[in-house]
């Protein structure tokens, strides 16, 4: 069985030192150990991340560190997840759906928005992402004009959740709230905040991030 607690101790090393190459290694060696690539984003990745943030927050660590760390995980998922799930995707018959992602305006990180992207990709549904630091009007003019079925909604800082909640009033203000489903996540969000901006649904990860996709458009 896999120690993670050992493993996102390395980890953390590695990105706080900026050792792409050892992480990289790590990265592999778990994969070709039957460890699935999904399984180690959220078991040693998004762990040690949060570990990153809480020494930020601490400042035992400062910017320049928090933002070495995410070009090291940037790398391990450009040269060993990434590839790991494409392969994983198979050929499409059909598309699950049409999901529009965005990190809402005014938030730059986009490595939680991403993975969600490419596993929705994996598994079936058509993506279009917007990116970060999105402005709501451009989110629903976009989703209107691809007509797509959910709109998904990315926010990690708590100063921009006003944002992620004008996208929902702006729906209800033009009559076409009904029109989409929506879903939100990302670490400055929560269920309750979720369901008291009238999403459809919250992803606490990736993973779960899909399953409400696939049960909004009824594929479960
Ligand atoms: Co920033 N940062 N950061 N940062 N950063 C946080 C978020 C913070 C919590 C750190 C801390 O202080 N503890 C804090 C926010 C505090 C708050 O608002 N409460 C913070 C801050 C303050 C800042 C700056 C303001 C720092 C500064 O400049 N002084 C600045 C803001 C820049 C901006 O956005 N305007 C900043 C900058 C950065 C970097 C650029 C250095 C880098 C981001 C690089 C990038 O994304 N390309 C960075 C990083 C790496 C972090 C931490 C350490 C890690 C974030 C991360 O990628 N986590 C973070 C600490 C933390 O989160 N505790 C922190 C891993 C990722 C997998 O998790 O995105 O939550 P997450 O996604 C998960 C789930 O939430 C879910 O699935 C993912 C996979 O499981 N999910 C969804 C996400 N979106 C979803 C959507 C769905 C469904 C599920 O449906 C649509």
């Amino acid at each position: 069985m896999t120690d993670w607690a050992n493993m996102q101790y390395m980890f953390i090393d590695f990105l706080l030192a900026g050792d792409e190459d050892s992480a990289i290694v790590l990265a592999r060696e778990s994969l070709a150990g039957g460890t699935s690539p999904m399984e180690f984003f959220e078991n040693c990745i998004a762990p040690s991340l949060k570990e990153v943030g809480r020494r930020f927050e601490t400042l035992d660590i400062f910017l320049p560190e928090m933002v070495t760390a995410a070009d090291v995980v940037d790398k391990v998922n450009r040269e060993v997840l990434n590839p790991a799930l494409a392969q994983a995707q198979g050929s499409k018959n059909f598309s699950m759906g049409k999901v529009l992602l965005a990190t809402v305006q005014g938030d730059l990180h986009d490595i939680g928005k991403n993975m969600v992207a490419l596993m929705l990709k994996v598994n079936g549904f058509d993506v279009i992402d917007m990116g970060t630091s999105v402005a709501p009007a451009d989110i629903i003019s976009r989703a209107v004009q691809e007509n797509v079925d959910i709109i998904g909604l990315s926010a990690l800082l708590t100063t921009c959740l006003p944002y992620m909640k004008e996208v929902g009033e702006y729906l209800e203000a033009k009559g076409i709230r009904q029109k989409f489903y929506v879903i939100v996540g990302g670490a400055a969000t929560n269920p309750d905040m979720a369901e008291e901006m009238g999403a459809n649904a919250h992803g606490v990860s990736a993973a779960e991030g899909v399953e409400k996709c696939k049960l909004l458009m009824g594929r479960l």
